[in-house]
């Protein structure tokens, strides 16, 4: 019988990864406002947690009330931490700055709950978190110099999945990608799969997008869609809608995954700093690629973007390298820049 002091849960993990007591009570705390949240969608048609909020996000997102829940409980979790200097969240127009009182080392950009519009209809949808730690001395307050980083800073980034299972991905700078599941009996995460990897070819042929936005597209991303549903064996299309949810199952079973720009979005839809960089950490530790296509009039990789604002869009296309270099080829043989 496996000894409990042995159980391979997350909190073991964590103790024995970071070796670093502050880092280890953010991410405990992290993990207990994914359990809240995990509870609250769980619970969200009993508890008349369905529908709008009434409000509009800094993106102009219709809020949900369980994004406003989810978004209440992590900030509530993560300052009350002591770990965190400022917050950057999805649902918060502004940074939170922490009152010096009970302010620690840490940044962290925060998408409380991507895809939320799926709720009322059980459909996934998850949480998607980057860690930063501070650049400027911490003998005085943070700045946005602290928070304006290219993906490259990161330390750790993560998703919960709220799905069929609560699931728990994360990924500290080159120790690989574990996965965690929640299993509800013990109200702990536990170690399901060490070092998640692309599949060795690329996976399965699977594309996941909106194609209803496809005739916005440029040139480049209408064709390689276009080579990829013709020939005698044409890829799959899998979308929900939920980015950590596709995004998941691209790493899982492979393909690509992708929020091109259009001309009603020329930046993208998604936010950089709390979709982009922490999936292209994660997606880039499991063996994956994860690119703008052309941002800034040049083929970009999204973790080398800077960003000038907290909820800055950049076009994500990320999944296996066969995938997301075949999208690459294509801006080329289109004569784009990069
Ligand atoms: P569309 C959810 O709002 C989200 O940010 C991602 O989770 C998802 O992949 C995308 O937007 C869905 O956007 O335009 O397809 O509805």
């Amino acid at each position: 019988m496996v000894s409990v002091a042995e159980f391979p849960t997350l909190r073991r993990y964590i103790m024995a990864r970071t070796g670093d007591t502050e880092l280890s009570i953010l991410l405990m705390a992290m993990t207990l406002a994914c359990k809240a949240t995990a509870r609250a969608c769980n619970k969200a048609g009993i508890a008349d947690l369905f529908g709008l909020a009434g409000h509009v996000n800094a993106s102009g997102d219709d809020q949900k009330k369980l994004d406003v829940l989810a978004n209440d409980m992590f900030i509530d979790a993560l300052v009350n931490s002591g770990t965190c200097a400022v917050l950057v969240s999805e649902e918060n127009e502004e940074p939170l700055f922490v009152p010096k009182e009970k302010a620690g080392r840490f940044i962290v950009a925060f998408d409380p709950l991507d895809g939320s519009s799926n709720i009322d209809c059980n459909i996934s949808t998850g949480t998607i978190f980057a860690i930063y730690d501070r650049k400027t001395s911490a003998d005085g307050p943070a700045t946005m110099e602290d928070v304006l980083r290219t993906g490259h800073d990161i330390k750790v980034a993560g998703y919960c999945m709220y799905g069929a299972a609560t699931e728990l991905v994360i990924t500290f700078q080159s120790h690989g990608v574990h996965r965690f599941t929640l299993d509800p009996s013990l109200g702990e995460f536990v170690h399901t799969t060490a070092h998640v990897k692309f599949p060795e070819d690329g996976g399965k042929t699977i594309y996941s997008c909106n194609e209803g936005h496809s005739k916005d597209w440029d040139p480049a991303m209408q064709a390689i869609v276009r080579k990829w549903k013709q020939g005698a064996k044409p890829y799959s299309a899998r979308y929900v809608g939920s980015m950590v949810s596709d995004v998941h199952r691209t790493i899982l079973y492979g393909g690509v995954y992708l929020y091109p720009a259009d001309k009603k979005k020329p930046n993208g839809k998604l936010r950089i700093m709390y979709e982009g960089f922490p999936m292209a950490m994660i997606v880039e530790a499991a063996g994956g690629a994860a690119s703008c296509g052309i941002f800034g009039g040049k083929i970009q990789r999204i973790l080398d973007i800077m960003p000038a604002r907290i909820h800055e869009t950049c076009p994500v296309i990320m999944g296996c390298k066969r995938d997301v270099d075949a999208v690459i080829e294509e801006y080329r043989l289109q004569g784009l820049p990069g």
